[in-house]
């Protein structure tokens, strides 16, 4: 578990107690509210006009001015070792709008504060329980859509980055440790630290954190879902696909050729992969006039962006040279940027028997092989989401901290080649460094502002 952070926030934020409804509103069976800080025990004795015995639940009636609101289940935590670092109050009543805002209210006139937005996650991480890549992890997981995208969120929230860290701390602990005892002592007979083993330590620092780095690129498809687009000649069908996949009418689709001109995205979740689904202009080089024009710019510029391509070939039509032309170019840009490829060939309901071409037969006229295209894509999804590596971390602020270390490991090593004699001194400041930088890079010391956007993002009583 990560230390706790900057004390003065601590003390700034420990001594109230908040309180908010942790279920969505709206009328359902349960609804929970949930308390945080010192005075939980206090509060349960005022609403349940009883002691709570922690960890044990306990049913009963909750009171606001005298009268009964409800009969609640309550259970009280002994912080510090909850999910927020503090006490816990869990209020779970029936599942009413009404009533559950009476519970709040009860609460908030026993003197709770309304908690704001990713407030009990800020708690969390101020008091320790959480890094800051778990704490995003907690809104990735509310809001993540999709099979794979929750699983990611949760490898993070079950504290990838802090255990990756501590891998790279370790080594560099021990040298420094090494170091100082010499630097403190210098009196004593301690025997002279080995170059060799100093360097070997520092390299395999070094070889960790290039390992967590490069498992550090950016999550972007793992967030929002993978980018499908969906690439061919006018008229292919592709909007007919992007409908037919979403379920729903969601682009202009028509006979005539050169009807897509905009790149349309829509979210889905498709075979239990979160994706984000592009329909584009058809591909031509002869395009009609300037907005047809740039509709095919803007096709091409989403190709070099897109992790997953679908080339939707009109399998009722013998290929021409344009066609062949535009096909070549996609199975192209896709090899060449590593983007999974995928062909569709639309329209089979219009073709007698098998096509000869290779490819998915399928028809967003009939459905026909529709399901097949989307277990291709949620593969194909998946395993675009599994070449980025863990995407432990994706801030540029805690990135930059991992390459500064980096570096500052190499320049130890150099150091300690060019002066190995005089190098303790340099080289103890230099893992100093590195090891502030390790924290910075774990989110400790970001700056207020930075924390506000982060948890803003929460829901209320998250
Ligand atoms: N029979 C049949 N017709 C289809 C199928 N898919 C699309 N169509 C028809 O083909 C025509 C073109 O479909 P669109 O989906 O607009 O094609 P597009 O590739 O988006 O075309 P552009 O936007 O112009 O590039 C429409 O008249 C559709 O109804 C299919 O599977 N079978
Ligand atoms: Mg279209």
């Amino acid at each position: 578990m990560a230390q706790a952070r900057d004390p003065l926030e601590k003390k700034l934020t420990a001594e109230e107690t908040i309180v908010a409804l942790a279920t969505p509103p709206g009328r359902s069976a349960l609804g929970i509210v949930r308390l945080s800080g010192p005075r939980c025990r206090e509060f349960a004795r005022v609403l349940l006009g009883t002691e709570l015995e922690p960890r044990r639940a306990t049913a009963r009636p909750l009171r606001r001015g005298g009268a009964v609101v409800d009969r609640v289940v309550a259970t009280y935590w002994a912080g510090p070792s909850t999910p927020t670092g503090e006490d816990l109050l869990e209020l779970v009543g029936h599942g009413s709008p009404e009533l559950l805002r009476e519970i709040v209210s009860a609460a908030l006139e026993a003197g709770a504060r309304a908690a704001a937005p990713g407030e009990f996650t800020r708690r969390a991480y101020i008091n320790g329980r959480l890094d800051l890549a778990q704490a995003r992890a907690v809104g990735d997981l509310i809001s993540a859509r999709g099979a794979s995208a929750r699983s990611a969120a949760l490898r993070r929230l079950e504290g990838g980055l802090s255990k990756a860290l501590d891998e790279v701390r370790a080594p560099v602990l021990e040298l420094l440790a090494a170091l100082e005892v010499r630097l403190d002592h210098p009196e004593e007979d301690i025997a002279s630290l080995s170059g060799d083993a100093a360097d070997a330590s520092l390299k395999d620092a070094a070889a960790r954190l290039e390992r967590l780095a490069s498992g550090c690129t950016r999550g972007r498809s793992r967030r929002e879902g993978a980018r499908v687009g969906l690439f061919g000649r006018p008229n292919a069908g592709k909007s007919s696909l992007l409908n037919a996949l979403l379920g729903r009418d969601r682009a202009i689709t028509a006979p005539e050729p050169g009807t897509t001109r905009d790149l349309l995205e829509e979210q889905a979740e498709l075979g239990g992969a979160c994706v984000v689904l592009i329909d584009t202009a058809g591909l031509r080089a002869d395009a009609a006039g300037p907005a047809e024009r740039q509709g095919v710019a803007r096709a091409e510029l989403a190709l070099e962006s897109c992790e997953v391509a679908v080339l939707v070939v009109d399998a009722a039509r013998a290929a021409d040279e344009h066609d062949a032309k535009a096909h070549s170019s996609v199975a192209t840009a896709a090899a060449r940027r590593g983007a999974h490829l995928i062909v569709a060939l639309n329209k089979m309901d219009l073709v007698g028997g098998h096509g000869a071409a290779e490819g998915l037969p399928c028809s967003a006229l009939t459905g026909q092989g529709l399901a097949e295209l989307e277990a291709a894509i949620a593969a194909a999804a998946g395993a675009a989401a599994a070449d980025e590596g863990e995407a432990l971390l994706d801030d540029a602020r805690q990135l930059d901290a991992l390459k500064l270390a980096r570096a500052e490991l190499d320049s130890a090593r150099a150091e300690l080649a060019a002066r190995p004699a005089s190098w303790e001194d340099r080289g103890a400041d230099r893992l100093r460094r590195v090891l502030a930088l390790l924290n910075e890079a774990r989110g400790d010391g970001t700056p207020e502002a930075v924390l506000d956007e982060i948890f803003s993002k929460f829901c209320v009583g998250k």
